[in-house]
């Protein structure tokens, strides 16, 4: 099946280079599934690389968990992340404003030299955005930015006005990869995506197959759900970082958002 007729309007209105990749990706693999690999040792997140890679598309880290964290260690993972068609996203939730943001892509883990997308809130204002494309621009680099729209987590501040200035904001901009979106609850995903139209992606964490409250304030929806709301990937943590089998977990999450997906570009 070709990228388009998998994703349909997604694919024709969502013209950037990046979204054309993780499309591409995830039309070959069958699977919008991004594992959010929350292991705290290299050992650990080399294991899961090459047990999921058949059904990931892209693998998000948060490089500041990692307890034997090294330059060498961390270039290694990254590059057998792309050797197996892996998008890197590193879940760093930028806030600062724009020049500092931009400093912060260098320093000791040079986030800028090996995420294709990183996260930020918009609190700051919109020059986040310009700050986190010109860390990249500072190594001839060219990555996407995920702003966070929503959250899965109870409690959060992130109110639904908030919301619609994160979209109008990012919809315009074109280092605006897409938006963070809750996976929890699909009538807010629902509400998400009416107002961000087609061109950019929506990245949902807060999924599982087991529905239901998480730990610490953490709440999951079903993954097919968020994908017919309006999802383009669903963000899995513990669902397949924590089984007994990762890469069996990985393959049921590519196959139950691979499905609404199909039933959702069918339906149009
Ligand atoms: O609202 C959010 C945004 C993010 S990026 N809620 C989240 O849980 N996340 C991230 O998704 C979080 O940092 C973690 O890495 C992942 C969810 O992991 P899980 O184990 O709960 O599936």
């Amino acid at each position: 099946m070709t990228p388009e007729e998998a994703w349909g309007e997604r694919w024709r209105a969502a013209t950037s280079p990046m979204a054309r990749r993780y499309m591409e990706t995830a039309a070959s693999k069958r699977s919008l599934v991004c594992l959010a690999a929350d292991r705290n040792t290299m050992a650990g997140l080399m294991a899961l690389i090459d047990a999921v890679a058949d059904h990931v598309v892209a693998l998000k880290t948060h490089v500041d968990l990692v307890d034997d964290w090294s330059p060498e260690a961390w270039a290694t993972f990254c590059q057998r992340a792309e050797a197996a068609n892996m998008l890197v996203f590193e879940d760093r939730k930028f806030a600062d404003i724009g020049k500092i943001s931009r400093s912060q892509m260098a320093g000791q883990y040079n986030i800028r030299t090996w995420a294709d997308l990183v996260t930020a809130h918009l609190i700051s204002g919109p020059d986040i955005v310009d700050g986190l494309q010109a860390g990249w621009g500072d190594v001839d680099r060219r990555g996407g930015v995920l702003l966070l729209a929503q959250m899965s987590s109870r409690g959060n501040l992130l109110t639904p006005d908030y919301t619609n200035e994160v979209v109008t904001k990012g919809r315009e901009h074109e280092g605006v990869f897409g938006f963070i979106g809750n996976g929890s609850r699909p009538e807010e995903l629902a509400t998400l995506r009416a107002k961000a139209g087609d061109g950019k992606m929506i990245w949902t964490p807060g999924v599982n197959l087991a529905v239901g409250d998480g730990a610490m304030g953490q709440r999951y929806g079903d993954p097919t759900e968020a994908v017919l709301a309006g999802s383009d990937c669903i963000i899995v943590g513990s669902g397949i970082h924590l089984a007994d089998d990762p890469s069996a977990a990985a393959r049921a999450y590519a196959e139950a958002s691979w499905r609404g997906l199909m039933e959702r570009t069918g339906d149009r």
